[in-house]
C-alpha cells in the first residue's frame, strides 16, 4: 500500500479546523464552511422571485448574473471551486459607546459610521485566501478566491449553508450569540473541506422587525421590497426620494438599523471586548460636521467629505438630499438659509426638491 505523504490531498476535517483556527486567529467573528459544487436552490428561486417583482428597483447589477449565482463553481467564480468558508465581522459596538457618538454619526447606519469597512475586510479576507493556498499540495493545489461584496454571490444563502447563522425574517444573517449586526465576506476554494450543518431558523412567532420597519418594506417574513428600503432610497436610489416616504425617512441620513435595533438576538450579545469593534467608531470627520454642512458641499469637495467612507457611495447630492429630508422631518428652523441656498442653487433636482419639500415642512409649523 502506498505510504500516505504530504503530497497527496489532505484530509478535509484537518484542513477545515485549520481554516477555522486561521480566521478566527484574523479577527473573524464567526466562520463556517459549506460546499460551494452543490448549487443554491431555494435561495435562487427566491433571488428570481425577488427580481421578477421588480423589488431591487434601480440596482440593475442585482438583476445580471442569475446563473452565477446560483453555483460558485464555475467561471464566474471559480472554476473547480468544492468549499466556501463564510465569515462574519461584528460591526455593532458597547451601547455605551454609541450613546457618545456625534449627532450627524447617529443619523447614518452602524456600519457605515467609521472608515469604509471594504477596505479591512478585504485585507483579512485575502490573508484567509492566501492561507488556504498554502494547505494544497502538489498533487492537488489549492486555488482560493476571496470575496466581500465585489462578486454576483448570495452571501446571505451561503453563509446560512455553512451553518454561520440563520436568515431572520428581516432577511438579515442572524448569528447566534453575535447577532446580525455582522459584516459577511468569503473564500471560495477548490480544496475540499469538512461542511458545517445549517442551523434552524430561530424567529419562532416574534414579528418585531416587521413592526419596526418605518416604510412598511416588507411584503411578507423574509422578503423585502427594496425600493421601500430606507437603505436603498438613502444609499443606492438617485433622484428624488418618494413624496409619500420621505417623511417616513425620519432621522436616517444614510442606511437604516431599525429592524435589527428591535431584534431580541441583537439585545443579547453586544461585544465584550470594545477594541474588537473599535474600527467601527464614527469618522473624526463626523465630529466637526453637521447635517446641515451637506447641503453646502460642492461636487469637488465631495472627494474630501465622502473619500475613505461608505458615504461615498451615496453621491454628493444623495447626501444633500438625505440630510435636507432629515432636516425638514425635524423642522429645523436653524438650517431654513443653508435650504433656502439649495433650493435655488443646488446643481442637481433631487437636492433643490427636498430642500423645497423641507422649507414647506417649516411653513407648516
Ligand atoms: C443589494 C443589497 C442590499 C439592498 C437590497 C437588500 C435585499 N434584502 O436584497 C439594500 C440597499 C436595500 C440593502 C440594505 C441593507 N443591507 Co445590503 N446587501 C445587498 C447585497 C449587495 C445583495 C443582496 C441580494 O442579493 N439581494 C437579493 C435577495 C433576494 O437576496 P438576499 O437578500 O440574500 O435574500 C435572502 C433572504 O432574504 C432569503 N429569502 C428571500 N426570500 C425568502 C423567502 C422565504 C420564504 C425564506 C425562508 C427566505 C427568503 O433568502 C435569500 C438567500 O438567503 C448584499 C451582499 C451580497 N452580495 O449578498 C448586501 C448585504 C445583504 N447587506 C448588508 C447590510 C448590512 C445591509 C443593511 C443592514 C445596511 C443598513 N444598515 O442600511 C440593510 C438591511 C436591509 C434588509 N433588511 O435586508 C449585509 C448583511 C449582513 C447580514 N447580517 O445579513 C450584506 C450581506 C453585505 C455584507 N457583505 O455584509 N442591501
Ligand atoms: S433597513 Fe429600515 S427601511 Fe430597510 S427593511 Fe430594515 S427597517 Fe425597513
Ligand atoms: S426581530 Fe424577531 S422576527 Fe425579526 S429577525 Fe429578529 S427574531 Fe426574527
Amino acid at each position: 500500500m502506498a505510504a500516505v505523504t504530504t503530497e497527496t490531498a489532505r484530509d478535509p476535517a484537518q484542513t477545515g479546523a485549520l481554516v477555522r483556527d486561521k480566521a478566527r486567529a484574523l479577527g473573524f467573528d464567526a466562520v463556517g464552511i459549506a460546499r460551494a459544487d452543490v448549487p443554491l436552490e431555494r435561495d435562487v428561486a427566491h433571488y428570481r422571485a425577488f427580481v421578477a417583482e421588480g423589488f431591487h428597483g434601480e440596482m440593475s447589477w442585482l438583476a445580471d448574473n442569475a446563473e452565477v449565482r446560483a453555483s460558485l463553481d464555475g467561471e464566474g467564480i471559480l472554476r473547480g471551486a468544492t468549499s466556501v468558508v463564510c465569515v462574519a465581522r461584528r460591526y455593532a459596538r458597547a451601547e455605551a459607546e454609541e450613546a457618545t457618538d456625534p449627532p450627524l454619526a447617529r443619523t447614518i447606519a452602524r456600519y457605515a459610521r467609521g472608515r469604509d469597512y471594504h477596505n479591512g475586510l478585504r485585507k483579512k479576507l485575502r490573508q484567509l485566501a492566501a492561507f488556504v493556498r498554502t494547505l494544497g499540495t502538489a498533487e492537488a493545489p489549492a486555488a482560493a478566491r476571496p470575496i466581500c461584496d465585489d462578486a454576483p454571490v448570495l452571501e446571505r444563502a451561503w453563509a446560512a449553508r455553512a451553518g454561520l447563522g440563520f436568515v431572520g425574517k428581516n432577511g438579515l444573517l442572524i448569528v447566534p450569540g453575535q447577532g446580525s449586526f455582522v459584516l459577511l465576506g468569503e473564500v471560495v476554494t477548490s480544496l475540499r473541506l469538512e461542511p458545517d450543518e445549517p442551523l434552524a431558523g430561530r424567529c419562532g412567532s416574534c414579528v418585531r422587525c416587521l413592526e419596526a420597519c418605518p416604510t412598511d418594506a416588507f411584503v411578507r417574513p423574509f422578503v423585502l421590497d427594496a425600493r421601500r428600503c430606507i437603505a436603498y432610497l438613502t444609499i443606492e436610489h438617485r433622484g428624488s426620494s418618494p413624496d409619500e416616504l420621505r417623511e417616513r425617512i425620519g432621522e436616517h441620513a444614510f442606511g437604516c438599523d431599525d429592524c435589527q435595533t428591535v431584534c431580541p438576538f441583537n439585545a443579547s450579545s453586544r461585544p465584550r471586548d470594545p477594541a474588537t469593534t473599535r474600527v467601527f467608531a464614527p469618522h473624526e470627520r463626523w465630529q466637526q460636521m453637521d447635517l446641515v454642512d451637506f447641503l453646502g458641499v460642492v461636487d469637488a469637495d465631495w472627494g474630501t467629505v465622502g473619500e475613505g467612507t461608505p458615504l461615498h457611495r451615496a453621491t454628493r447630492a444623495g447626501m444633500a438630499r438625505n440630510a435636507a429630508v432629515v432636516l425638514g422631518n425635524r423642522r429645523d428652523e436653524s438650517a431654513r438659509p443653508a435650504l433656502e441656498r439649495a433650493r435655488e442653487t443646488d446643481p442637481s433636482p433631487e437636492v433643490r426638491d427636498a430642500a423645497g419639500w423641507a422649507l414647506a415642512r417649516l411653513a407648516r409649523r
